[in-house]
Order: structure tokens, then C-alpha cells, then sequence
């Protein structure tokens, strides 16, 4: 297991107390194990709104995709699992659930004051797909400082051994950002790592992780679309390293704004 190049001196930050929504044994398991599931804190009506924002720009997504060679481009593929990102920019209805306060308590608890929503993103992973979703650390994708930020991945439907529910590897957020390599599926930082931990996670409930923590989704071997939305929220005044070697703040007004944790 190889470091980032640019990941040198990283150590990781506790969260620390008084907290607002997680309890003792989640802020604990965040720091140590690097993810917690909370369960049940989004209602049905809540879920269906965010679906009925999202599908509709999924399609038009897939139906461009489909017209590419391939019907590829990076990591997604028409018919097999898509990424439509930046959504809270088209929709005020995910505007409004990016500052939802169940997000604003997990960010409070875990980042502290001052953050803002990084980066959004709708992952769906179509029926039959039997290819996983490589092992990585989301840091791995765009390396970002701070490198600790944080995944909120809330299910949109029911996400199972079956359908790809999110594995996670425990403990190693704690290195900072790992080597990845670039393979057909996306970036891979792990191959077949001992000890992972599947996180079944039911519509309502919220599986959060650090940006730092190995995680892979596994195939989709049942006949419905898993649907996940991704939330990820990081300090004001974090600095994305794009591959070009261009810096820039992530504060983009139209989808990165301030979360109020007050
Ligand atoms: O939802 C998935 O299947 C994978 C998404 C993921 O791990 C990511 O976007 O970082």
C-alpha cells in the first residue's frame, strides 16, 4: 500500500465534542474505523422528491452517454452505472436538501464550523451490472486539502449485498491518501484488501465516510436501478489540486456554497 506523492505529513483530525446528531459510539467509530451508518433520518416523501429531481436529469445523462462511442466516457457507461453530478446547480429542490440539517448536524459533528458542500453527484448502477466499483478513497479521485473532507452516500433506495451497497476497508483513512492506479472500472488504491466491511444501508438511512476511506460498491446483480445521491462537504478554504497541476478554492458560489452549522 503506496502513499499519495503529495500526501507527506498527513495526520488524522478527531472530531470533538459538544455534538448535535451522532452519538458517542458513531464519533468514535468515524475516527477509528473512518464510517458510520446513520439510520433512518429521511422520510419516504423526502427520498421520492429527491428521486423525482434527480431521474429525469439521469436520463438526459444516459441518453448522451448512449451517442458516445462505447457508450462510455471515464467511469460511466450507459446501461451499467452512470454519474450525473453537480445536480444542486439544476435543482433547488437538491439545493434545498444539500443544506438539509441532518447534513448540516453530520457536519458540525465531524468537520466543525465553516464548511461548504464540495461536490454532488447521483450514482446509478443499473440492473445486471456485475462489475464493482474499484476500491478508492474519494481524495484519490481529485487530491484535495484538506485531504480529510466528508461522504455522505444516501441510498435512494434499499442498497444490498445484491445491488451494490457500498464495503468499506476500516482504519485506513488514518494514512491519508493512497497511490491509485487507473483501471477500466475507475481508480483502484486497494486490490483484494482483508478485514472490509459490507454497509447495507436502507432508503432513509446515510452511510458516512471520510473523503480518506477505502470504499468500493459491489455489483448490481438484481433487476432494479440502485440509486445513491452523494453529498460530500469540505472546510472553507479547501484547495483542489486539479491533474494539470492548476490549484484552485472550492468555493464555487453555484454549488459550493457555505452550510450553516450554527
Ligand atoms: O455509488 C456507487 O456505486 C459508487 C460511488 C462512489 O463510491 C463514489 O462516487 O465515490
Amino acid at each position: 500500500m503506496r502513499r499519495h506523492d503529495r500526501n507527506t505529513d498527513f495526520r488524522w483530525r478527531a472530531s470533538s465534542g459538544p455534538r448535535r446528531r451522532l452519538s458517542e459510539a458513531q464519533a468514535r467509530q468515524y475516527d477509528e474505523d473512518g464510517y458510520f451508518l446513520l439510520e433512518g433520518v429521511f422520510s419516504a416523501d423526502e427520498l421520492a422528491a429527491v428521486r423525482d429531481a434527480i431521474d429525469p436529469m439521469e436520463r438526459e445523462g444516459e441518453d448522451i452517454l448512449r451517442q458516445r462511442q462505447g457508450g462510455k466516457t471515464f467511469i460511466a457507461k450507459a446501461d451499467a452505472i452512470t454519474f450525473t453530478i453537480h445536480l444542486v446547480k439544476r435543482s433547488e429542490a437538491l439545493k434545498a436538501f444539500s443544506r438539509h440539517r441532518v447534513f448540516s448536524d453530520i457536519v458540525h459533528d465531524t468537520l466543525g464550523a465553516g464548511a461548504r458542500l464540495y461536490w454532488d453527484q447521483a450514482v446509478y448502477k443499473k440492473p445486471g451490472n456485475p462489475e464493482e466499483f474499484p476500491w478508492h478513497q474519494d481524495n484519490g479521485y481529485t487530491f484535495t486539502e484538506p485531504q480529510q473532507y466528508l461522504t455522505c452516500w444516501v441510498p435512494l433506495n434499499d442498497a444490498t449485498l445484491e445491488n451494490g451497497c457500498p464495503w468499506v476497508a476500516p482504519g485506513l483513512h488514518q494514512m491519508g491518501t493512497l497511490h491509485h492506479e487507473l483501471t477500466p472500472l475507475g481508480l483502484e488504491c486497494l486490490k483484494s484488501p482483508a478485514d472490509t466491511v459490507p454497509v447495507p444501508a436502507r432508503a432513509g438511512d446515510v452511510v458516512v465516510f471520510s473523503s480518506l476511506t477505502p470504499h468500493r460498491t459491489g455489483p448490481n446483480l438484481t433487476g432494479e436501478t440502485r440509486k445513491s445521491y452523494i453529498l460530500q462537504y469540505a472546510p472553507d478554504g479547501a484547495v483542489v489540486h486539479e491533474a494539470d497541476g492548476r490549484s484552485a478554492l472550492a468555493n464555487d458560489p453555484d454549488r459550493q456554497y457555505y452550510v450553516d452549522t450554527s
